[in-house]
């Protein structure tokens, strides 16, 4: 596939979730690097920096994308030659994808240690790395019951209800707007994230605001499941994770809202739920509280404060 159809596909979310987009990009940059033709190392710099910026124009929260376009891309700074470029670029991604699909691995065998045997969990939106912990979970014979939400407007829910079936975990299928009504039954929120900043807050999919803030309110925990690559080491600077709002005909056809010119249809996809809501985060490199966020950014990530001055 060239690399203009897998950015259409991430664009139209036929590929979507943060860990799948990133996987998706950085196998477009490895074919994209091994099909130039280049002329020179120069030309070879300006047109791979150029795929890469359409990348990552294609959706804006989800860090995992800049993050792993940054790790690939880094050997074309210090190559000094076209090959060496292109075969230092094709040994980054395949090392990408590979430990990005450990990762998930490693979360679900954390993350299973914090689903107890006849917990009622509750996630929300289509996460592999949440949802990966569950079914790992449900593997080592925990007798469990999720809750899985619509997720208004692109029904992520139907993925997860999908996957849950397929694995024989009890499931029960509600709307977004019921999860204050069953909160009270559920042990714990398991969710995803697109990015975590420094300061711990989760961006994930609209709508998990509310629910961490109706757990909050009933002392149920909140656990997010990410690799280390979701964190987003630009918050460090204050930089603010961009909110995507996507298309209105997304919620309403186009014909309704044509039809009700006082009416502005909004369609952010994302928001932040703040640290104080966040119990745990898993990640592959073990469960942190979210206040130890930037110790993820500069261990792992081997960003620290100094790159920024
Ligand atoms: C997906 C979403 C997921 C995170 C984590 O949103 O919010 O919870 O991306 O997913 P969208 P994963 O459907 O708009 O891409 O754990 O699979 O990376």
């Amino acid at each position: 596939m060239v690399l203009s159809e897998t950015a259409a596909r991430i664009k139209n979310m036929e590929i979507r979730g943060a860990g799948r987009i990133a996987r998706a990009a950085v196998e477009a940059l490895r074919d994209h690097a091994d099909t130039l033709d280049s002329s020179s190392l120069d030309t070879f710099r300006r047109e791979m920096r150029a795929a890469a910026d359409i990348l990552l124009s294609t959706r804006p929260t989800a860090v995992s994308l800049p993050n792993a376009i940054r790790y690939v891309m880094a050997p074309l700074e210090t190559a000094s030659t076209l090959s060496g470029a292109r075969q230092a670029i094709r040994e980054r991604a395949e090392a990408f994808i590979r430990s990005s699909l450990h990762a998930v691995d490693r979360i679900a065998e954390i993350g299973a240690r914090h689903i107890s045997d006849g917990d009622t969990l509750l996630t929300h939106c289509n996460s592999e790395a949440a949802l990966a912990c569950i079914v790992e979970a449900h593997r080592q014979g925990k007798e469990i019951e999720v809750y899985a939400t619509e997720v208004r407007p692109r029904r992520q829910g139907l993925l997860t209800i999908r996957t849950l079936n397929d694995a024989g975990i009890a499931t029960n299928y509600i709307v977004d707007s019921a999860v204050r009504h069953f909160i009270k039954d559920i042990d714990l929120v398991l969710v995803g994230a697109d990015a975590i900043a420094v300061n711990g807050a989760v961006v994930n999919k609209i709508g998990t605001a509310p629910i961490a803030l109706a757990a909050h309110e009933v002392r149920t925990s909140v656990i997010v499941a990410a690799e280390t690559y979701k964190f987003a080491p630009r918050t460090i600077l204050g930089e603010r994770i961009e909110i995507e709002e996507r298309d209105a005909s997304e919620v309403l056809p186009r014909e309704t809202a044509e039809s009700l010119p006082h009416v502005r249809v909004r369609n952010p996809v994302f928001d932040v739920t703040p640290a104080a809501y966040v119990d745990l985060i898993i990640t592959e490199k073990g469960a942190i509280p979210p206040e130890l966020a930037y110790t993820i950014i500069r261990e792992y990530l081997g960003w620290s404060i100094e790159e920024f001055r």
